[in-house]
């Protein structure tokens, strides 16, 4: 496999969930800052000029965060990334794509980027605001789901994943966020494939 990724974004999820399925793969760095995800060489491969991007054994291309995490579960059942059935699988893609489609796309970039969408520096700040709000909101939301188990439903799963880099990024921006996800995140970072994800970076 070869993974298309950039430490600190939103790939650093799927990182995550390579090192838990234990397979080979190739890291191929995107810089973000860079504007690499717009280059020529990497649209023709991805069009969609984003990370997280794998190339599957197949050699087909996967790309968004809750399909790359669900083809990645069920292609390697052993590293027991989601529990067996609809129910539970259904509610794990749920769950997957709130983190990313609300907490992250919804809150965090607005938060991180506001001059993207708007140019006056009072509605950029705004935007800021408005995506704290978001945010904020999704992690409370989290939270309740969360209760007091160890990972968000339960055994570790693609959601703590995906609750990895927005936990990261709720902590380092001071987002407010309940004592228990703090208490998730560190969970998060004592398991070996967030040592694994923090070695991608400085590689
Ligand atoms: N819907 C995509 C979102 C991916 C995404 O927004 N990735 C960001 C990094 S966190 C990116 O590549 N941004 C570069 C850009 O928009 O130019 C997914 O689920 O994978």
């Amino acid at each position: 496999m070869k993974f298309f990724h950039s430490p600190g974004s939103c790939s650093d999820g799927i990182a995550m969930l390579l090192a838990e399925v234990g397979q080979p793969f190739e890291v191929v760095r995107v810089n973000l800052a860079r504007g690499e995800q717009r280059s020529a060489d990497y649209l023709a491969l991805n069009p969609k000029g984003k990370v997280p991007a794998l190339i599957r054994p197949d050699g087909a291309l996967q790309t968004e965060f809750p399909a790359i995490a669900l083809w990645l579960a069920r292609s390697f059942p052993q590293a027991g990334l989601m529990p067996e059935g609809l129910e539970a699988e259904v509610r794990a893609i749920e769950l997957t794509d709130f983190i990313v489609s609300s907490i992250h796309m919804r809150g965090f970039t607005f938060i991180s980027v506001p001059a993207k969408f708007v140019q006056d520096p009072e509605a950029q700040k705004a935007l800021v605001a408005h995506g704290r709000a978001v945010a904020e909101a999704g992690l409370a939301h989290l939270a309740e789901v969360l209760g007091d188990k160890p990972y968000l439903l339960g055994e570790f799963g693609i959601a703590d994943a995906a609750a990895f880099y927005v936990l990261t990024w709720a902590r380092a921006r001071d987002v407010p966020m309940a004592p228990s996800l703090h208490a998730l995140l560190d969970r998060l970072n004592a398991r070996p494939s967030a040592a694994a994800v923090k070695a991608m970076a400085s590689a």
